[in-house]
């Protein structure tokens, strides 16, 4: 709970404050702040303050969760609240420990002094919010600790080692231990130096000497427009840094202000800010028992060292948990060890690794050749071909070797859980685990819960993701779960369009242009165009997918899988990844076409965005209607995690809001009338149209 203590150290009043989990400066605490300062002031018996967090951290900084309500608003302001500190008349001295970042530093940067155990982290990391610092981190760090090193801790937005700074003017002292006698000592020194007196220390009459700001500026500029073109933020930062320093520190905080209003009001600023809660609230499971125990995991084993196994293999070898690879064929074996051992040697080329973790790592790696070699693990995963035929193989064996209680895990990527389940005699214990390829370096994990899944296992997988640094999001079972199911319709939207009259670059062009980092058919040439072919086949033979994909499987049977077999959607030259166009792919779209006997049109750039994304928009609703998803935001995770949509804009979801859901639902329509549209799948969802018309979001608010 959010509480703020007064207590005193002789004639030292120490100000301890808390808002678990992070001590986030929302409006109570602030205001509690202010109470506790204004108290010490008008204490007689007190000559000095101490300020520090009671629960080993002092502050991550504002409330984000009050952005762009009333909350935020509601005096006093974090930059009042610094303004009145920083105006005491007895000195104030932040000491830190845990984290100070972003408004949490601001608030340290306004005491008079700020003593910081060694161990501390301290940061503005707001640009990664799409803001600046808001409440004088912009005015004061560059006095305390020079313009170019404050430029580049805004612009990085990284907690950094309190150590970086300790010669600088941020810190009185950064200590090993002890932290509050030391930071006493500092407030009894500044007190007696007030007594005698000497002016009260303040960030704000510190002079910043710059011999050539404007240079410093323009290339701060310059490798910050490089960067992260679509991100307003950097650009703002520096104005702000520039600003204060060419006027005055007061004009610099009213600049700081300005710019920081419109970063908040910004379209980038809040997808980031929905991007950032969106991604923690994926591991949060509804309905799960609060005393669900997950089960431990000591010893893991992985089913096929393909290109799948062996990545997956890499995450759990990086996070200390040691791996039985088993394969069946020695030679298929020896080659996947073969492939971990490469992945960790490139690092240690590229100087991310040393050659003792290298080491430590291959050794938790025990490749096997027979399942009774891995009775006794805590958990299977398994990776091989994805036929429903050999997973059953998989699972059978796998139910009548493992132990009792361990996890069965698979690692299909559109297959039936609950089918796979049934193959063995504990269908609680079985789950889907699945990963992105390539599996050591995708974040995203789609946690596949069966109907029959235990709920232990359940936080079992939660659980794993996060030791495994890995995003996980639940999905429910369905043909492609959230991803694969919404990247059909995105990539049968896309195939339609090249049918009409549109050429692959130009869908991948428009797609681009709009802020995915790969339009659909140059990631088919990466990801392999066979994937998708056999998938199609699959689903051809079921009579699930009714309308074939002529240009597609034209295009497969010539063997054209992408890169990797030197020609796809595009061709490729030896050792040089850049897509050409190709005249054999433009000759197999003529004659589909001719066979067709539809007439072409013309598709600009807005239809083919907004086609592209609202199927994923249309099918990622159903998904929620179906409940295969828990929440919007988590379909929003899975396309920024998995398939690379835009941050900026927040993922398909986010985005389409930010359109307002009648516009969507509008447009959705139009494309349903087009010649020889889908029309049945481009009727808006019922769960848009209800929310277009109640002029309500996804998740509830008003639009
Ligand atoms: N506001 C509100 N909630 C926050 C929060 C914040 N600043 N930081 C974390 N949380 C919640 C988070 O949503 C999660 O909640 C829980 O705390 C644990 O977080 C004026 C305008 C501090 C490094 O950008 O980087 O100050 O999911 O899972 O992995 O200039 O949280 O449990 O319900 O991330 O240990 C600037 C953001 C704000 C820091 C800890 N500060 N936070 O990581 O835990 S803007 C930031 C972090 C600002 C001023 C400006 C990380 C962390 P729940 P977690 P963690």
């Amino acid at each position: 709970m959010i509480k703020v203590d007064y207590l005193t150290r002789g004639r030292v009043a120490v100000v301890a404050f808390q808002s678990p989990p992070v001590n986030s400066l929302g409006f109570t605490l602030r205001q509690g702040l202010l109470a506790a300062l204004e108290r010490a002031e008008q204490d007689t018996a007190i000559d000095s303050v101490v300020l520090m967090g009671s629960n080993t951290t002092f502050s991550a900084g504002a409330d984000i969760r009050e952005f762009g309500s009333a909350e935020m608003l509601r005096g006093p302001s974090l930059a009042t609240l610094n303004t009145c500190l920083e105006g005491m008349s007895k000195p104030v001295v932040a000491a830190i420990e845990g984290m100070a970042l972003g408004g949490g530093l601001e608030l340290a940067l306004s005491c008079h002094h700020r003593v910081a155990l060694a161990s501390a982290k301290i940061g503005l990391p707001e640009v990664k919010l799409g803001l600046l610092p808001g409440a004088g981190g912009t005015q004061r760090l560059p006095r305390l600790i020079g313009i170019e090193a404050a430029i580049n801790v805004m612009l990085a937005g990284e907690p950094l080692a309190v150590g970086l700074f300790a010669k600088s003017s941020l810190f009185d002292q950064v200590v090993e231990a002890d932290l509050l006698a030391a930071a006493s000592s500092v407030a009894e020194a500044s007190a007696a130096a007030v007594k005698s007196g000497k002016p009260l220390p303040q960030a704000r009459d510190l002079k910043v000497r710059e011999p050539d700001l404007q240079a410093l500026c323009q290339f701060a500029r310059n490798t910050a427009k490089t960067a992260l073109k679509e991100y307003p933020a950097p650009l703002a930062i520096i104005d702000a840094v520039q600003f204060g320093v060419e006027k005055s520190f007061d004009a610099g905080l009213l600049e700081e202000r300005r710019l920081f209003e419109q970063l908040m009001n910004s379209p980038v600023s809040k997808a980031l800010r929905h991007v950032f809660f969106a991604e923690r609230a994926a591991s949060r499971i509804d309905g799960l028992p609060a005393d669900t125990k997950p089960r431990e995991i000591r010893q893991v084993a992985v089913i096929g060292a393909g290109t799948m196994g062996t990545g997956i293999t890499i995450n759990f070898l990086n996070a200390g948990i040691s791996v039985r690879l088993l394969e069946v064929g020695k030679e298929v074996l020896d080659r996947g060890v073969a492939r971990i051992r490469e992945v960790y040697e490139g690092q240690l080329k590229k100087g991310k690794l040393d050659a003792a973790k290298l080491a430590a790592r291959m050794d938790l790696l025990q490749p096997v050749l027979e399942y009774p070699a891995i009775a006794d693990v805590d958990l299977v995963i398994e990776a091989v071909f994805e036929e429903m035929s050999v997973k059953e193989k998989v699972f059978r064996t796998l139910d009548a070797t493992i132990k009792r209680g361990a996890i069965l895990a698979t690692n299909t990527s559109t297959l039936d859980v609950d089918q796979i389940a049934a193959f063995t005699a504990r269908p609680q214990d079985v789950i889907g685990l699945h990963f992105f390829s390539p599996a050591n370096v995708m974040r995203l994990l789609e946690v596949v819960r069966g109907a029959k899944t235990a709920p232990d296992v359940l936080a079992t997988a939660m659980m794993l993701a996060k030791k495994i640094k890995k995003t996980a999001v639940v999905s429910g079972v369905c043909d492609g779960f959230i991803g694969n199911r919404m990247i059909h319709r995105y990539s049968a939207q896309a195939m339609q369009m090249v049918d009409e009259g549109a050429s692959p670059e130009q869908v991948d062009r428009a797609v681009e242009k709009f802020g995915f980092a790969m339009g659909p058919f140059r990631m088919g040439d990466l990801a392999g165009n066979d994937i998708g072919w056999l998938i199609r086949k699959r689903k051809y033979a079921e009579g699930s997918l009714v309308e074939r994909q002529v240009i597609a499987d034209k295009i497969c049977e010539l063997g054209r899988f992408g890169q990797k077999t030197g020609a796809g959607w595009y061709d490729y030259k030896k050792g040089d990844r850049t897509a050409y166009p190709s005249p054999v792919v433009a000759g197999v779209i003529d004659e589909a076409r001719k066979a067709a006997g539809r007439p072409l049109r013309k598709l600009d750039d807005r239809e083919i965005v907004d086609r592209l994304v609202y199927a994923l928009v249309n099918e990622g609703a159903r998904i929620l209607e179906e409940k295969i998803a828990q929440r919007t935001s988590d379909i929003d995770v899975v396309y920024l995690m998995g398939y690379g949509f835009p941050v900026w804009r927040g993922g398909p979801i986010h985005y389409a809001e930010s359109q307002t859901l009648y516009e969507v639902a509008r447009r959705m329509r139009a494309f349903a009338a087009l010649p020889g549209a889908d029309a049945e799948f481009w009727q808006p969802a019922a769960l848009i149209d209800k929310l277009a018309a109640e002029v309500r979001s996804f998740n509830g608010g008003a639009a």
